[in-house]
């Protein structure tokens, strides 16, 4: 199998990123000054002792704002440097232009503000109270829950305090505009979305679209982080690049950056599950109490995913699921791999957990019994199809012997007394396409060359998860060529118009389809062109391996051959097609539709080792089973298994977001937060691929990007697992699991001064 396409130029070293490229002559940098505090109105803003520093250039405020000062995503609720009022930690006060970074952060620590302050809230469950929503709340319901308790032989109800996730993409947010003919701005961005780029640097510019230009050759990581939140910085240069007629470049340096931008949301959610006594769910209520932050940004989408995923992967007849995205002086928090489904899987796992732990029975018992097959109707309305639920259970139960992992934990347990080993099987079903059913379409541009070789522009942004790579395999496959041929180019919007994202997993998906047209229209004119050479009828024709086929047959012609015999007839080198993904709907005032093109499953393992008395723990075994469909490149998608796998363990039990009562972040950089690294990974991966045909993917595969972070829920449940094996208590649900938390939670009783229940007799 072929290598993911930049795999050589990373290894060396040799891979560039918006600041890698050579200055031009004479580019300016910037530096923000963001708020101190959380909630306030700006009484003084003292620019003179900045403004009158050795080297810089400018320093803009709102009122430079060329156009309408405002970023706000789906709402129209976030300006881009603050008025009157500041309502984060970070929020852009100044914008400071220098000659070199190094002044211009030098420049903004002269900068002097005067606030007054107002009250902070960072708590969501207050700021519901309060009612200080960023949208209305919102609510999926099926079945009838009031009526369905009545019949519920256990009822569990609980609480769950989720946190919330640093992106800590390797390369921080930075963007560089350059300045070309008239007001017109070429702009080189680290982002997810080009088109909400430009557009929102059009909107700033008070200019129309089609003079700003935005391109990304690649990121170093993104993680929904740069979905939405890439476009603040790029705007900021861009306008001063348009005011100074300068090429202008913006660099966050972490602390900078993990203060300024949102995170993964925090939730706070209740929950109430129903059960016969044999263990079938039969009602299950939730409501879930995001920390959007102090701005919409992605909330309400992230939010209306977390409806969504409520229910996992389980069947639920009777369900009702209250969620409201809660204003709070935070960074407005983002899209994160994920996107609200984490959260909400979590807290179905939280209430299942609580149910097997007070039947005294094993979780995945009461997992299996629930898992949703063909036929069964998700709570937004759409009926399961092409299920794969109990397929990878049993694979993943047979292959990597559940059975015996369980026994052999038991007979850990029974004979060990400070360490303690758990298990947890962490299923997983996540929807696929943008819940934005408009978000759902793409196009694709190639060109092929005389010499054969070709160019393929995508919407697609490659951040690391493959998609140059897909893009290039699925073009090659079409046309019966080689990989080498093919080139893909950065993503640009004067080649691509009015792009979505590269997220919700959907690029390649999306992206590939659009390639697979292009290719399409292309082979369609060679064929045309080609029938009367052959003497055969056009569908008697096919490309494999470089050499032209009728009918099965290999003839004389080789794609040289046939390109360079097209270009000499006049015929079309070029392709721009566009795809839609079908089907998809959704009907907002009903809360029902069939909003996803299909679903990914899978199924993971987990085992850990709890030292009981230290709280420190390791994972010892993580064992897959995940649906690919037809697979494009293996490599890429196990890379995308692996690293998702690593993320999701990583905020379930490292990673700890820290903000004090006034809204400050105290882990604000990689010494006080705490990421996944080597030491921390599992000991053994083992994945098994599985692999079905998918109607709705590009050459039948399936998306890859965000479900295998889920799996990281597994870990949290193991662990307890663990920690109940040692002390039988009704731990918290609260996330992350860290060290800390452990060996706090197992000797609560020292500091309550309860007597411990011991699980096992010394
Ligand atoms: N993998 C790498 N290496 N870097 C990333 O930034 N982002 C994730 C996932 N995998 C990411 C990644 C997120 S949040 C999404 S939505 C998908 O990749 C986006 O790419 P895809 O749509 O091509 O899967
Ligand atoms: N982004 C988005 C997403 O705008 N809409 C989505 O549905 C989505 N889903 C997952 C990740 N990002
Ligand atoms: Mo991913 S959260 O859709 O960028």
């Amino acid at each position: 199998m072929k290598k993911h396409l930049d795999a050589a130029f990373h290894t060396r070293g040799e891979s560039l990123y918006v600041d890698d490229n050579p200055e031009p002559a004479g580019m300016l940098h910037v530096a923000v000054f963001g708020s101190p505090v959380a909630h306030g109105t700006i009484k003084n803003l003292d620019l003179s002792a900045a403004r009158a520093l050795k080297g810089v250039t400018a320093v803009f405020t709102a009122e430079d704002i060329p156009g309408e000062n405002q970023v706000g995503a789906i709402l129209k609720d976030e300006v881009l440097i603050a008025e009157d009022l500041v309502q984060f930690i970070g929020q852009p006060i100044a914008v400071v232009v220098a000659e070199t970074p190094e002044i211009a952060h030098h420049a903004v620590g002269l900068i002097d503000v005067e606030i007054d302050e107002l009250p902070v809230i960072v708590d969501p469950r207050v700021a519901h109270e309060k009612g200080q929503l960023i949208a209305p709340p919102r609510t999926f319901a099926i079945g009838d829950v009031d009526a369905a308790w009545d019949d519920c032989d256990l009822i569990v109800e609980g609480e769950c305090e989720i946190a919330g996730q640093e992106h800590l993409y390797l390369e921080t947010q930075r963007s560089r505009a350059i300045p070309t003919e008239g007001d017109q701005v070429r702009c080189y961005s680290s982002t997810q979305s080009p088109y909400a780029v430009q557009t929102a640097c059009a909107r700033i510019c008070g200019v129309p679209q089609h003079k700003i230009e935005v391109d990304v050759k690649r990121l170093g990581g993104g993680f929904g982080g740069k979905e939405d939140q890439a476009t603040h910085w790029a705007c900021i240069v861009t306008m001063a690049a348009r005011i100074l007629r300068k090429p202008v470049q913006i660099v966050l340096n972490r602390i900078d950056d993990m203060q300024m931008t949102g995170k993964r949301h925090p939730y706070s959610a209740d929950f109430k599950l129903g059960l016969n006594k044999d263990g079938t769910i039969k009602a299950l209520d939730f409501k879930f109490y995001q920390n959007s932050g102090a701005a919409a940004d992605l909330s309400t989408a992230v939010l209306e995913r977390s409806l969504f995923h409520a229910t996992n992967i389980y069947r639920v007849p009777n369900a009702r699921i209250y969620a409201a995205a809660c204003k709070t002086n935070l960074h407005p928090h983002t899209a994160f791999r994920g996107f609200g489904g984490p959260q909400a899987m979590f807290v179905m796992e939280s209430a299942l957990s609580k149910a097997a732990e007070t039947m005294g029975i094993e979780r995945e018992e009461l997992q299996y019994k629930n898992l949703i097959s063909n036929g069964d109707v998700f709570p937004y309305g759409q009926v399961v199809e092409d299920c794969q639920a109990k397929a990878c259970w049993d694979d993943a139960a047979d292959t990597f012997d559940l059975a015996g992992t369980r026994k052999r934990i038991e007979e850990y347990n029974a004979t060990h007394t400070s360490t303690k080993k758990g298990l947890a099987v962490m299923p997983i079903c996540f929807g696929i396409s943008f819940t934005k059913i408009h978000l759902n379409q793409a196009s694709a541009l190639v060109h092929i060359y005389t010499d054969g070789s070709m160019s393929v522009s995508t919407g697609g942004v490659e951040m690391g998860q493959g998609v140059t790579t897909n893009m290039a395999e699925i073009a090659a496959a079409e046309l019966g060529i080689s990989r080498d041929r093919i080139k893909v180019e950065s993503t640009n919007t004067t080649r691509i118009a009015n792009m979505s994202p590269s997220a919700a997993s959907a690029t390649t998906d999306l992206n590939g389809n659009a390639v697979i047209l292009a290719t399409g229209e292309i082979l369609g004119r060679f064929r045309k062109m080609l029938a009367p050479e052959l003497g055969c009828n056009e569908e008697a024709i096919t490309i494999k391996d470089e050499k032209v086929f009728v009918d099965g047959e290999a003839t004389e012609w080789e794609w040289g051959d046939v390109v360079m015999h097209a270009y000499l007839n006049r015929v079309a080198l070029s392709a721009h097609a566009f795809f839609a993904t079908p089907r998809i709907n959704f009907d907002a005032a009903k809360e029902k539709g069939h909003p996803f093109a299909y679903h990914v499953y899978g199924v993971t393992q987990f085992e850990v080792t709890v030292d009981c008395l230290r709280g420190r723990y390791e994972v010892d075994a993580v064992r897959m089973v995940h649906d690919l469909g037809r697979q494009i490149n293996e490599v890429v998608d196990l890379g995308q298994l692996e690293g998702g796998l690593a993320q999701g363990i990583g905020w379930m039990t490292l990673e700890e977001l820290a903000y004090d009562a006034k809204g400050r972040l105290l882990s604000n950089a990689l010494s006080t937060y705490k990421a996944p690294d080597v030491f921390s990974s599992p000991k053994v991966v083992e994945v098994k691929m599985r692999s079905t045909e998918n109607p709705m993917g590009p050459r039948g595969s399936k998306a890859v990007g965000e479900p295998p972070l889920m799996y990281g829920i597994g870990a949290y449940f193991a662990l307890r697992d663990a920690m109940r094996a040692y002390a039988e208590r009704d731990f918290p649900y609260d996330a992350p699991m860290t060290p800390e938390r452990v060996l706090m939670s197992l000797h609560a009783h020292i500091l309550d001064g309860d007597k411990p229940k011991k699980a096992t007799p010394e």
